[in-house]
């Protein structure tokens, strides 16, 4: 047990995560929305044209209650590295969020600190992650599920109606572009409809 003097180090999480919607098929993901400025609030100073978007990542006891959370940004290489302040090193579920693609967890607790050499990798095999199909491979690369464009854990008709309803959108940065390029149109819908019925599996 730690005493209230104790001060922890900031516990460092390493994940190798791809986005569906993003991923371009040769090994890494698209910029579009940072080259076009869409992406909000990024922090000043990122080397230009490696950030894909926001995501969050969570970590999660063995009784899969939320011990941390936060955002950080996914580069285009699916490489993330979050230190989170005040968590006790241990094994946690590594869970990550995006904002229209299903969430993913760890098949199992992972002892956490990582480095980046042994980060926790979501893209090379299904069983990575919790639960039966809850990635999808492209070119042998297992990514997040693009479609859940209202963040409720199910592709369904709900989602296919908030893109109708925006659809051509242009120079946007919504929920309803699930191919991340700031364009809203049927190629987005066609990603919705190739994942339509799919539910995500979590144990939160
Ligand atoms: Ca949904
Ligand atoms: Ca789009």
């Amino acid at each position: 047990m730690l005493s209230a003097t104790d001060e922890l180090s900031p516990l460092d999480v390493n994940v190798i995560v791809i986005l569906e919607g993003a991923f371009t098929g040769i090994g890494e993901m698209s910029t579009n929305l940072q080259d076009n400025d869409l992406i909000p609030n990024l922090p000043v100073g990122l080397n230009n044209s490696s950030v894909t978007d926001w995501i969050v990542l969570r970590l999660i006891d063995e009784d899969c209650n939320i011990v941390a959370s936060g955002n950080t940004f996914l580069r285009k290489d699916g490489k993330v590295s979050m230190s989170f302040p005040d968590v006790e090193e241990g094994k946690y579920y590594i869970q990550v969020d995006h904002r229209n693609h299903l969430a993913v967890m760890s098949a199992e607790p992972v002892s956490l600190p990582n480095s980046s050499g042994s980060a926790y990798d979501f893209t090379s095999n299904i069983e990575s992650a919790f639960g039966k199909e809850q990635l999808k491979e492209k070119n042998s690369v297992f990514c997040m599920i693009a479609g859940d464009c209202d963040g409720n854990n199910l592709i369904n008709a709900v989602d296919y109606k908030g893109w109708f309803a925006n659809n051509a959108g242009n120079n946007v940065y919504n929920a309803y572009d699930l191919d991340v390029n700031g364009i809203i149109n049927v190629l987005d819908y066609n990603l919705w409809y190739s994942n339509r019925s799919r539910v995500g599996r979590t144990c939160n």
